[in-house]
């Protein structure tokens, strides 16, 4: 399983061991023997062989392959044995990062760690049908599987591409239902779903990569990506996947505006709130057609996390946040509040348009909002909450209310230290 980063980061602390095997699901049919030569373990186990161990078997009438099977315990069920292991880490002596040629041919030692290799996975599973059994230990013994009553692999001229359905949870949870319907990738071979890189270099691995979306791919560390909100033009963006430990459901947010350090202007023009601005990787905004394409494909949710320059930490949630195209001003529609104690800044600016200094599509009708509070926002008459407002580095009340500021939590003269937007899809 340590082929994808994705498990790498939640396994490599944890697990010594993760062994791939399948089985024929007609344990009971015969042997597809060729010339008399087992093509699995299966048909090894027929043969009268039932103790685990190497051996030969001939997935083509060709060529034979050396594979370690699972014969199981001794003493259990039948049904336990018969496993053709196809992929196994349990030591860290053998390299998996490897070419395109080597993850075809296949790898490693039998009796050790290896890989069988895609061609042979290919002509053992589009003979047969096969499941698939994932085996986990961790370094303190743990073990989990996960279980495929469906499994098989495309040909080379299909990319490899992955079938694999039928969960059934045996501790490990489900963990390939993301990959299912990848084609392979290797460092050297991008078939990849991700647009914006090459997973395979990404998470130094190879695998069914699937990186549709940043998070299935297996991004677990906050940075900066390229996404396609549109689908033509790339978008760099910072995802924060949550902190190390943390429960899943914590991250997956794409983050859509951050102020940190003061080191980026904030009051500029139409265009620049139109396109974006910023570094990714420090203060930015995503730009509102940006924010447009993506929320108008799929349902988001918003929140806003705070932050004060003494270290305390606040959030206001929304169940729904969604922003209408150019020509409906960008309006923001924002429902949904759930407080993390920041209180409801944006109550009031759900249903406005979004106005910078040269663009007034606010409601306040003697006036220019974003002038006069030197920020950029969906502006009512004028507002509870200026994130793009000036950095005042903490309480200033020189300028009323022209700050980054959250009036429901420190009043209209307060520049948090921290402030980031940052939405993730709802189901
Ligand atoms: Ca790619
Ligand atoms: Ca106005």
């Amino acid at each position: 399983m340590k082929e994808n980063k994705m498990m790498d980061v939640v396994f490599l602390v944890f697990s010594v061991v993760s062994v791939f095997g399948v089985l024929p699901t007609l344990v009971e049919s015969t042997p597809v023997s060729q010339d008399g030569l087992p093509t699995d373990c299966s048909d090894v186990h027929a043969s009268g062989q039932k103790l685990s161990g190497v051996y030969t078997i001939y997935p083509t009438a060709e060529t034979p392959v050396q594979v370690y099977c699972d014969m199981g315990c001794l003493g259990s069920k039948e049904e336990d044995g018969k496993w053709t292991v196809f992929q196994r880490r349990m030591d860290g002596t053998v390299n998996f990062y490897r070419s395109w040629e080597h993850y075809k041919i296949g790898f490693g030692n039998m009796d050790g760690e290896y890989w069988l290799g895609l061609e042979n996975i290919y002509q053992l599973t589009h003979k047969r049908k096969y499941e698939l059994k994932v085996d986990l230990q961790d370094f303190d013994g743990a073990t989990a599987s996960a279980r495929y009553s469906s499994f098989s692999i495309d040909s080379e001229a299909e990319g490899y591409k992955l079938h694999v359905s039928g969960f059934i949870n045996g501790g490990a949870g489900d963990s390939l239902a993301t990959h299912n319907g990848q084609k392979f990738s290797t460092f050297d071979k991008d078939q990849d779903s991700f647009a914006g890189g090459n997973c395979a270099k990404s998470y130094l691995g190879a695998f069914w990569y699937n990186c549709a979306d940043v998070y299935a791919n297996g991004h677990t560390l906050s940075e900066v990506y390229t996404i396609y909100p549109a689908g033509e033009t790339p978008v760099q963006v910072y995802c924060d996947m949550g902190c190390w430990g943390s429960r899943t459901n914590d991250g997956n947010w794409t983050v859509i505006q951050r102020r940190m350090d003061g080191s980026v202007n904030f009051y500029r023009p139409w265009e620049h709130y139109k396109k974006g601005f910023g570094n990714k990787d420090e203060e930015y905004w995503l730009g509102l057609e940006n924010l447009h394409q993506l929320t108008r494909k799929r349902k988001y949710e918003l929140r806003v996390d705070l932050q004060d320059f003494d270290g305390s930490s606040v959030y206001a949630h929304y169940s729904y946040f969604s922003v209408d195209s150019e020509a409906e001003g960008y309006k923001l529609t924002v429902s949904g509040f759930i407080n993390g104690g920041a209180g409801d800044s944006l109550a009031s600016h759900n249903g406005q348009k979004f106005s910078t200094f040269d663009k007034d599509q606010d409601s306040y009708p003697e006036g220019n909002c974003a002038k006069s509070y030197l920020g950029a926002f969906w502006y009512n008459q004028c507002h509870h909450a200026n994130p793009n407002g000036i950095y005042l580095w903490g309480n200033d009340g020189t300028h009323y209310a022209i700050g980054n500021v959250w009036q429901h939590w420190k009043g209209y003269n307060y520049g948090l230290k921290y402030i980031a937007m940052k939405i993730r899809p709802v189901a």
